[in-house]
């Protein structure tokens, strides 16, 4: 569901890449992209439209639709025998619902008495397989974090607009002056509330109680469904960035006990779904630029706090539309399809 957006097409990617235990793959999307041939396994495959009968006979439902489409049609789908894997943030936060990160909680996926297993939201599993493994080892107490995120979290029409908008500064003296740069974009910044080119931009999502996003509160509340720390504080601030497609993150995490960097080395070296990637002497440190493309979360910057020996500096990146959505989808539904 949802085959043309930004995370549908690379889903279609991820389906003709990884081991193929699919039978019929059938691809639904609005009635506007109805007909449309896309190519998955190799095969050009039409594109039929959402409809009851669209759901019929279907096993694993992948959902990467709005969270309004998702709400109506996730319990039609499951209310015909499918698991729907949903990767919108309808479901994330309902008891009955498990979000699922095979790294970190794979048994959770068993627990979906609404046949709906959510898939986090993209900044959340940009961190959320390096969290868990240091967790898991040392048992994290607090996390302050920063994001940076890419504008294809806001879909094609995020990256459209990233496009146009460096289209009207590129070679340009522009960024030197107040409001150069937003005078020469005008007033149409796309789904951002602020230019992004030659900017940063300290919001994302909409706005909730006392100055918090909707994505830092998802940031925190997911992060604590998923470790299952109900109470863990955890401070967040997200913030998008030029660049197309991979979401980064400052990581200050508080652990129980005192923490060295060695232990964390030999702890993210061996993580399943991490690379550790981190000799700042050699200039080697994880980019967007270079994650892109990629399946783990990267991680670099690992430093002890100066001020705490019980916590941990990291910098972590990882592909928004893989990882942070269209793989971590597909990996549960894997579970699934494998009898979880
Ligand atoms: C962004 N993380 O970068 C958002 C997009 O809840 O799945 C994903 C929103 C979600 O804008």
């Amino acid at each position: 569901m949802g085959a043309t957006g930004a995370v549908g097409t690379v889903m279609l990617q991820i389906l003709s890449q990884r081991a193929d235990v699919w039978g019929e793959i059938r691809l639904v999307a609005s009635p506007r992209s109805a007909g449309r041939k896309l190519a998955v396994r190799g095969e050009e495959v039409e594109v039929v439209a959402l409809t009851e009968e669209a759901l019929d006979g279907v096993d694993v439902a992948m959902f990467d639709v709005p969270d309004e489409v998702a709400e109506q049609w996730a319990p039609v789908a499951a209310a015909r025998g499918a698991v729907v894997v949903d990767n919108s943030g309808a479901f994330r936060m309902d008891p009955e619902v498990p979000l699922v990160v095979p790294e970190v909680n794979p048994h959770a996926v068993r627990m979906r008495s609404r046949g709906i297993v959510a898939n986090p939201n993209c900044t959340t599993l940009s961190m959320i397989v390096t969290l868990g493994a240091l967790h898991a080892e040392f048992g994290l107490r607090e996390l302050v974090v920063s994001s940076y995120q890419a504008v294809s979290g806001a879909g094609h029409a995020g990256v459209r607009t990233l496009r146009e908008q460096l289209a009207l500064v590129a070679g340009t003296e522009l960024g030197t002056s107040p409001g150069d740069v937003r005078r020469a974009v005008g007033d149409n910044t796309g789904p951002f509330p602020e230019p992004v080119a030659l900017n940063v931009v300290p919001w994302a999502g909409s706005l909730r109680e006392d100055g918090w996003s909707s994505e830092e509160m998802k940031v925190r509340d997911e992060t604590r469904k998923i470790l299952g720390l109900p109470a863990l504080p955890v401070a967040v601030t997200c913030v998008r960035v030029p660049v197309v497609t991979a979401h980064s993150l400052t990581v200050h995490a508080r652990f129980e006990g005192e923490v060295t960097v060695d232990e964390a080395r030999e702890i993210l070296a061996t993580a399943p779904g991490v690379v550790l990637f981190d000799d700042p002497a050699a200039g080697e440190f994880p980019t967007p630029a270079d994650v892109v493309g990629t399946d783990p979360t990267w991680v670099g910057r690992v430093r002890r706090a100066l001020d705490d020996p019980t916590a941990l500096e990291l910098f972590v990146c990882g592909d928004n539309l893989r990882k942070g959505a269209a793989l971590n989808s597909a990996q549960i539904a894997e579970l699934v399809a494998a009898g979880s």
